[in-house]
């Protein structure tokens, strides 16, 4: 008896060995250790298209400008719910299930966004015309058995996430964002608090009683004028749950609205990140076609240096639409005074 419980203290107080802690939890302590050397720069869609080019293999318009490849590279699975081959993007889901487990395989890390269609009307993401659309996936609503079958599409693509040894990949699972403007189905004006997270939680405990625990899971809601610890708490599904905080900040505006926002925003996050032990990150972020090619060292880096993110995400390059760099673009050279930084950080900066 007493050998007993002598061994369930020694159980208990020991650290767990490396092959014990999953997936999610050795990414979490990796992205903790990077954060003490600097702040990694991320891109959506980096290995499949830029402004010049699509589908060349082992091409990226950040390689293009600065040599390296980005540390994070973003993904996006809106479609997979359909059943389609593409994503809304028209990128396969193939080839973003290949780039992904290359992109980790090179040393990277990978974040996952879905923008699903909108289950009630049949619309887009951006669909906002019935409120009561989050509902209808709940349990006993109209839709619910609709969204069981897109989750588990979802849930099929993420299966194939694994390096060819059968390793799941870690992954930053990014659902649900920007929740608390109103132009997603799931955004403030069209689901209650409680309906929000019911709708989180569905979808977590989808995903984690399929065994997932290669993800951790980001909770970001758009930047916000004067954001208050109150305000990031009313829609957050819960220390238990998550794993990364995160806000979503464009600058739309002038400069020096951005930059007294994304301050004020990123010095609440950070410290709702110390308070709650998690690790805080600029999910996304850009100024569209870089109209002033300065801002990554004039107005960017000026804020992100006077705190502790573990990195920033800036969108897709899109031809009609880009917020990374571009080797021919204006912006390029002061892209490359940002990487130069000692204290931002690309792929060869975080290689095991
Ligand atoms: C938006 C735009 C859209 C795109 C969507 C999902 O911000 O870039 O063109 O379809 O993200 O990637």
């Amino acid at each position: 008896m007493v050998f007993a419980v002598v061994a369930v203290v020694a159980c208990t107080t020991q650290k767990p060995v490396e092959s014990e802690k999953t997936q999610a939890q050795q990414l979490m302590e990796r992205l903790d250790t990077l954060r003490q050397k600097g702040y990694m720069f991320g891109h959506q869609d980096d290995p499949f298209y830029g402004l010049t080019w699509e589908y060349q293999k082992d091409s990226s318009d950040v390689k293009n400008v600065c040599g390296d490849y980005p540390a994070v590279m973003g993904f996006e699975l809106g479609g997979i719910e359909m059943g389609d081959a593409k994503n809304l993007d028209s990128v396969p889901f193939t080839k973003i299930s290949e780039e992904l487990i290359k992109h980790y395989e090179r040393g990277g890390i990978v974040t996952i966004s879905w923008h699903p269609r909108n289950p009630l009307t049949g619309g887009t993401a951006w669909d906002v015309s019935d409120s009561t659309v989050v509902k209808s996936i709940i349990e006993g609503g109209t839709k619910y058995d609709l969204f069981q079958t897109w989750m588990q599409r979802l849930s099929d693509f993420l299966a194939t996430l694994k390096t060819a040894d059968g390793q799941k990949i870690p992954v930053i699972f990014r659902p649900w964002h920007e929740n608390t403007g109103s132009w997603f189905w799931w955004g403030e004006k069209l689901c209650t608090a409680e309906e929000y997270n019911a709708l989180w939680n569905l979808l977590q405990d989808k995903l984690d009683a399929d065994g997932f625990d290669n993800l951790l899971w980001a909770y970001s809601p758009g930047m916000a004028g004067d954001l208050t610890t109150e305000k990031y708490l009313e829609r957050y599904p819960g220390d238990e749950r998550i794993s990364l905080v995160g806000i979503d900040g464009y600058q739309w505006g002038t400069k020096e609205d951005f930059v007294s926002q994304l301050d004020q925003n990123l010095a609440m996050l950070c410290q709702f990140a110390k308070d709650h032990g998690k690790v805080a990150a600029l999910t996304e972020c850009g100024l569209k076609n870089l109209t002033d090619p300065t801002w990554w060292t004039s107005t960017l880096t000026p804020v992100l240096d006077k705190y502790p993110i573990s990195y920033f995400l800036v969108w897709r390059n899109y031809k009609e639409e880009w917020f990374g760099p571009s080797p021919a673009q204006p912006d390029a050279p002061y892209f490359r005074q940002l990487y130069d930084k000692k204290n931002t950080l690309f792929l060869k900066e975080i290689k095991h």
